[in-house]
């Protein structure tokens, strides 16, 4: 049995929830609209939240649904998961049910699963996306990085995805999105189920790692053709940029893994001070060695960075800069109405009304 859980929550955490399912994780989701959930056929732990269909993007939604039922839905959760260490709950930040649900849910979950590590995979959305997707996954974000205790949190950029695959239809990129980032989370998962005469990466160093509170990035990188320590150092920091989680910007690892799968003759040329010179050297670090005949890999786990504010910044530009416009299209909803030119026209069609006469005035009309 798997000791990690994937709890999904609104459509993309479902999908994510149904890719863990086939891969042997203990899954459950949860949902404001029955059609989404339904589709996910591998998951059979389901929570479909009574009375709602759907958010319809607005967040406010998703909380109101977690206030109204939260009893149910923490039970759901106590009920759904056995044995894990860690529950990661899965959403995207754009919509409305998971990005309004979420961290709400995460903060009152952190108190009802004892001894049990809470951790999020939060969706962040590409950069073409609209002002109100935006304002989402900014807000989102947002209680996400204050939540107290909460354990790492992978932020699946769908950015990356589309920068390698430009022509790649949004269905496409979801899905291989969602089959990255939770191949990402088994393989660290099953490196440590293996046993190795070098140094053993266990069950224990893992989740000391994934505890750590902030932003954790998982990355693998083949070394077949690196022939010196500084190749095999700048493929390493190159895979920061390009896995799917948001490119690593800034200095502060707080714990770190490093795993390395392949012929000894290759071990030779990781040198550890100067592959973490560009994030600086974490607090701890625990490294794996294990000789395969496969292709030369290292896998390194970052956990402890801050939230990617360059990236985040490239989400939250195009609001600042359009702010008055903005401003203007919320105004014009209340405001707006249409003038006709020929309101004067109205009276052509006036059907004139027959006055009655008494026939007492008729009669003195007449009167000579
Ligand atoms: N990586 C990934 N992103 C997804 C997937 N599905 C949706 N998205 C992203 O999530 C956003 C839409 O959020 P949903 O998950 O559909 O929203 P929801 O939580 O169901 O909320 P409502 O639909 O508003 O009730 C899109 O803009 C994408 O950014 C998925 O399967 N994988
Ligand atoms: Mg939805």
């Amino acid at each position: 049995m798997k000791s990690i859980g994937i709890l999904g929550v609104g459509q993309a955490g479902g999908n994510i929830a149904e890719i863990a399912a086939t891969m042997g994780f203990q899954a459950a989701l949860i949902n404001t609209n029955q059609r989404d959930g339904a589709v996910n056929t591998r998951v059979e732990k389901k929570y479909f939240v009574p009375g709602y269909s759907g958010a319809g993007q607005d967040r406010t939604i998703g909380l109101k649904a977690v206030n109204e039922n939260y009893r149910e839905i923490v039970e759901f959760v106590q009920r759904s998961f056995k044995n894990i260490r860690l529950l990661l709950v899965a959403f995207s930040t754009d919509g409305g049910t998971g990005s309004g649900m979420s961290p709400l849910l995460i903060d009152l979950l952190l108190d009802q699963l004892p001894g049990v590590h809470i951790g999020a995979i939060a969706i962040v959305p590409e950069r073409n996306v609209l002002a109100g997707n935006r304002i989402n996954a900014a807000e989102c974000l947002e209680e996400i990085s204050k939540i107290d205790s909460l354990s790492s949190v992978f932020l699946v950029d769908n950015d990356q995805m589309r920068r390698a695959n430009p022509q790649s239809s949004k269905h496409q990129i979801y899905l291989s999105s969602n089959r990255q980032v939770m191949e990402a989370i088994n393989h660290v998962l099953q490196v440590t189920k293996k046993s190795s005469f070098y140094g053993n990466f266990d069950e224990t160093d893992l989740m000391n790692i994934l505890s750590t509170r902030g932003v954790t990035v998982i990355a693998s990188t083949a070394i077949t053709d690196a022939k010196t320590t500084s190749d095999v150092t700048s493929k390493i920091q190159q895979s920061w940029l390009n896995s799917i989680f948001c490119p690593v910007e800034s200095t502060g690892v707080i714990r770190a893994g490093l795993v390395y799968e392949g012929p000894e003759a290759m071990a030779k040329l990781i040198h550890v001070p100067s592959v973490f010179e560009r994030v600086g050297e974490p607090l701890e670090l625990f490294e794996g060695t294990y000789i395969t005949e496969t292709d030369p890999t290292v896998t390194t786990i970052l956990a402890g960075l801050s939230f990617p504010a360059r990236r985040l910044k490239a989400l939250e530009e195009s609001i600042e800069k359009n702010r008055d416009r903005l401003q203007g299209l919320v105004n014009k909803e209340h405001t707006q109405k249409y003038e006709s030119r020929i309101q004067w026209a109205s009276n052509l069609k006036v059907k004139q009304q027959r006055k009655p006469e008494s026939v007492t005035s008729k009669l003195s009309k007449y009167q000579k």
